[in-house]
């Protein structure tokens, strides 16, 4: 398969080439290093130093004896992108190259249209890509849970019948996303099922939970193939944070209650999840959606899985309450449904207390360099900046 990963230098990205590489498929990677600018003007780095992206792959070409083609740009330029999809003709594209951080949206003025732009048209500049040069493409596009936000009712997976005044029909489920970056990706849902409906795009929406983990089964292959795992308050995720904050004995941060309820998921799953959808495609004029979690937990939860990870482990692991600077619900009902990627076959990896030392001794076995600062929140949902 040509398969295409747009934001191949990321954290999902760079471990999703090296899959599809290692079974045999013609990758190509894109990306024009946004994230390592965004690290820079937040004054943050990953937990370990990433390679730049061409070190990467000539370490791949050395360990396996495979090629990943590189393509440097902006997706916001949409000369570059029609350039890309007309010179490779890809069969399937994977759109993780976006801006991924509620906080860093919730920054600014600048920060929120910069991540709206950032997202929006990239995505739309590949859907006329596609319309031009690759109309019968499988696009597998990153969107996220946090689109549908926390309702008081259960959550479909895409789709949900409503019948309102005795008439019926199959509507797009509802969204209340909670930042500018989620809303981001219910617009981006919003073109892609446009472009299925009006061109006949095949489509494939994975709205993914909280990914957590370091390692898949190509990046423990040699130190040049890592991927960038990050503990800091701007582009963290929760688990990840806490896994870090247990390895150098700080307090695990629970914001607010500790009641937020979300889907997660090991990086392990998001690749094979991300694998399966590109080998099961959507049918023509088909905007597939699949809710791309494992497990459900609370935050609460979570931490106290981490402390107990901590003690085992010969840590005492504490666990600290700091007001929330998200605007967010901290006691919600929660209950999302995540079938469809089961049924094509996925086999999860879960969140076991096995699971979790491991990820924790790896992480205690890189930790030399953390930056402690970066554990304390710095961004407020209520204070913005203009
Ligand atoms: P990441 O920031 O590590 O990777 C995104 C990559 O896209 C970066 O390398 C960045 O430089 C690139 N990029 C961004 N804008 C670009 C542009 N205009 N042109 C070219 N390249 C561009 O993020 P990640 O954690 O790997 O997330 C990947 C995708 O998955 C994102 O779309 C994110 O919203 C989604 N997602 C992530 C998670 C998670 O927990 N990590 C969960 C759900 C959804
Ligand atoms: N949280 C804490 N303590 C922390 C960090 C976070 O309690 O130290 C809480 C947050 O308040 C939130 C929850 O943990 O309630 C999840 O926060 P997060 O930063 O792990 O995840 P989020 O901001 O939702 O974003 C991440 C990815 C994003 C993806 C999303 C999936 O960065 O790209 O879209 O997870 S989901 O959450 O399902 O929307």
């Amino acid at each position: 398969m040509r398969v295409m990963i747009l934001g191949g230098d990321g954290y999902l990205g760079w471990p999703t080439a090296m899959h599809f590489s290692a079974r045999g498929d013609d990758v190509y990677v894109v990306d024009n290093f946004a994230k390592r600018q965004w690290e820079m003007e937040s004054g943050i780095e990953p937990l370990l130093p990433i390679p730049p992206l061409h070190r990467r792959v000539r370490a791949w070409k050395e360990v396996t004896g495979k090629d990943i083609r590189i393509e440097v740009g902006d997706l916001c330029n949409h000369r570059f992108v029609y350039m890309l999809i007309e010179r490779y003709r890809p069969e399937t594209i994977i759109h993780y190259g976006e801006q991924p951080s509620a906080p860093y949206s919730m920054q600014s003025r600048t920060t929120a249209v910069y991540s709206q732009v950032n997202n929006v048209v990239g995505n739309l500049n590949v859907l006329f890509a596609m319309k031009r040069f690759a109309p019968e493409a499988h696009l597998v596009k990153l969107g996220t849970m946090g689109e549908y936000g926390t309702p008081n009712i259960d959550i479909e997976e895409g789709w949900i019948e409503i019948e309102h005044n005795g008439r019926k029909d199959r509507m797009l489920y509802p969204k209340k996303p909670g930042s500018f970056y989620h809303l981001s990706k219910v617009h981006d849902s919003a073109n892609v099922e446009f472009a299925c409906r009006i061109w006949g795009f095949r489509a494939t929406d994975l709205n993914q939970g909280v990914v957590y983990g370091i390692d898949t089964d190509q990046t423990v292959q040699g130190p040049d193939l890592r991927t960038s795992f990050h503990y800091d308050d701007v582009f963290g995720t929760v688990l990840n944070r806490f896994l870090v904050q247990a390895a150098v004995g700080e307090k695990l941060t629970v914001y607010g209650k500790g009641g937020q309820t979300r889907g997660f998921l090991n990086i392990r799953d998001t690749i094979a999840c991300v694998a399966l959808a590109a080998d099961n495609p959507a049918k023509a004029g088909e905007f597939r959606v699949f809710n791309q979690f494992t497990e459900q937990f609370s935050v609460r939860e979570l931490a106290d899985k981490v402390a107990a990870a901590g003690r085992r482990a010969g840590l005492d692991t504490q666990i600290t309450s700091l007001p929330n600077p998200r605007v967010e619900m901290e006691e919600h009902y929660y209950n999302a449904k995540h079938t469809a990627l089961l049924d094509l076959g996925l086999k999860p990896h879960l969140l076991t207390d096995e699971a979790l030392d491991k990820m924790l001794a790896v992480v205690r076995a890189n930790c030399g360099h953390v930056e402690k600062s970066s554990f304390i929140p710095r961004i407020r949902w209520d204070a913005a900046k203009k």
